[in-house]
């Protein structure tokens, strides 16, 4: 078994569109073992994605992070840091293949619905950064 963190972004949210990427998670056999709802600052969403803090996009990224509410989960699954990535489908949703989730849900490479883990490393590094040992069942 695996552990990945993932987001629900501020634009699928406000859209509507959890409840659906939900369905969809459960669907693909995830257990849901974290799970909350939560808006970040703009500092708070600077060191979720520090990785990224000196590209071009990084204050567009930041401020669009926290627009607005999030969900933020830990999923789990054999091989889930690749399977959710599969799953989202491509950064821009434009290049994203037919029935994934940024295909379905995201509009542009900026509001692109769905964050995923790209490595054990920072699956580890995001998962404590959201959630205490205690919140995950
Ligand atoms: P994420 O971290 O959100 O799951 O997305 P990702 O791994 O597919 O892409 P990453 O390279 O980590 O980029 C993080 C987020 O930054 C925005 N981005 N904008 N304007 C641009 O060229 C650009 N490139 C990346 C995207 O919203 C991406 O999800
Ligand atoms: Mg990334």
């Amino acid at each position: 078994m695996e552990q990945t963190f993932a987001v629900i972004k501020p634009d699928a949210f406000a859209a509507g569109h959890a409840g659906k990427i939900l369905a969809r998670i459960y669907e693909a056999g995830f257990s849901v073992v974290g799970l909350k709802k939560i808006w970040l600052s703009e500092t708070q969403a600077g060191g979720f994605y520090h990785v990224h803090q000196d590209k071009p996009f990084f204050s567009d990224l930041t401020s669009f992070m926290s627009s607005g509410p999030c969900l933020v989960m830990v999923l789990e699954a054999p091989d889930a840091i690749l399977k959710w990535r599969e799953m989202m489908g491509a950064t821009d949703p434009a290049a994203a293949a037919a029935g994934t989730l940024r295909k379905d849900f995201g509009t542009s490479i900026g509001r692109n619905a769905t964050h995923g883990s790209d490595a054990a490393e920072t699956a580890a590094f995001e998962i404590n950064y959201f959630f205490a040992g205690l919140e995950l069942i």
